[in-house]
């Protein structure tokens, strides 16, 4: 049976402050539709796509800062998308920001989750790596708040068997945003025997405390998706929200990554844009029974013995 699984990177635009959730969601079903056309099994949304990345300004009132947030999901003004989702025959992965009671208290977390073809949530990520600060910080010319705004995200990287193409199961996971900068968001996945990552993100152009790396914002983008995709043998869907945002410029770059760490699909605009690629999950097998075969190749014990500093050198 064919493990192949038509994806599209449903790259947004910019978001305004202004913009209602129906306005969004409305955007959002227009991107599946264009997707259902060329034949797309999944979708891919950004990280918080249902509102502009609001974690650029300093918010004093709670009030405020729960307008951008989730209490439900599905909620009234998401439904559509689980909907069109089950009548298109087609899943979608989804980044919000999330509200929940848990264990007596509030807790928030900048969330994804991954809906299949029949409509129904079968995974959901809390994001890990939240970048930025946690205090206001008036010097930059804009704030990256996640720190203050969100929780570390407590489901670790859960890999999902799920058949999201015609009848044949493949292996996902979800990351967001910075998660993708980082190694071990793959290589944890890797170790679970992921073959499709699929992760969305918000990223400026302009990195106040090291504006030395913002010419290279496209390069590492796509430097470390490549990679990632590589050392771990699987796919890897990357989607932005791009453009102007509220004054704020965002790279677009959204692509679509082969286990060989080539590119085989990106966006060309920074705006809603559907990137598409038929992704046969068996060209993963090459890779992970090959060069990243881990049971015959990966050495944890040494790992080990550096963390634990037997007979390592370390640096000073
Ligand atoms: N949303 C998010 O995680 N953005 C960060 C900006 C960090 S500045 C380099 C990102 O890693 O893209």
């Amino acid at each position: 049976m064919s493990r192949i699984v038509t994806v599209g990177a449903a790259q947004l635009g910019p978001i305004a402050q202004t913009e209602t959730r129906h306005q969004v969601v409305t955007r959002l079903l227009s991107l599946m539709q264009r997707a259902k056309r060329h034949g797309c099994d999944l979708v891919v949304f950004p990280e918080l796509a249902l509102t502009t990345f609001f974690p650029r300004w300093y918010f004093e009132k709670q009030e405020e800062i729960d307008s951008f947030f989730e209490r439900s999901m599905p909620g009234r003004e998401t439904q559509p998308l689980f909907d069109l989702a089950r009548a298109l025959g087609m899943g979608f992965y989804l980044g919000y920001a999330e509200l929940v009671v848990e264990g007596g208290r509030t807790r928030r977390f900048n969330t994804s989750i991954l809906v299949n073809k029949s409509g129904e949530i079968i995974s959901k990520y809390r994001k890990i790596h939240l970048p930025g600060h946690a205090e206001h910080e008036p010097w930059r010319r804009f704030q990256h708040l996640e720190k203050r705004y969100f929780e570390v995200g407590n489901l670790s990287w859960p890999v999902v068997r799920a058949p999201l193409n015609e009848g044949s199961a493949g292996l996902y996971g979800m990351a967001i945003c910075n998660d993708r900068r980082w190694p071990e968001t793959y290589r944890v996945m890797g170790l679970q025997g992921v073959e499709m990552v699929l992760l969305g993100y918000n990223t400026p152009v302009h990195n106040p405390p090291a504006p030395e790396h913002d010419a290279l914002s496209n390069f590492h983008n796509e430097l470390v998706m490549q990679s990632g995709a590589y050392q771990n043998g699987t796919w890897v869907v990357g989607v932005a929200k791009a453009g102007c945002e509220e004054g704020v410029d965002q790279i677009g770059n959204s692509i679509i990554v082969a286990p060989s760490g080539e590119i085989v699909a990106a966006c060309s605009t920074l705006g809603d844009e559907v990137a598409i690629a038929r992704c046969d999950l068996d060209l993963c097998n090459s890779y992970k029974n090959t060069t990243f075969n881990f049971a015959r190749h990966r050495e944890p014990e040494h790992y080990r013995m550096i963390v634990e500093r037997k007979g390592a050198v370390l640096p000073k």
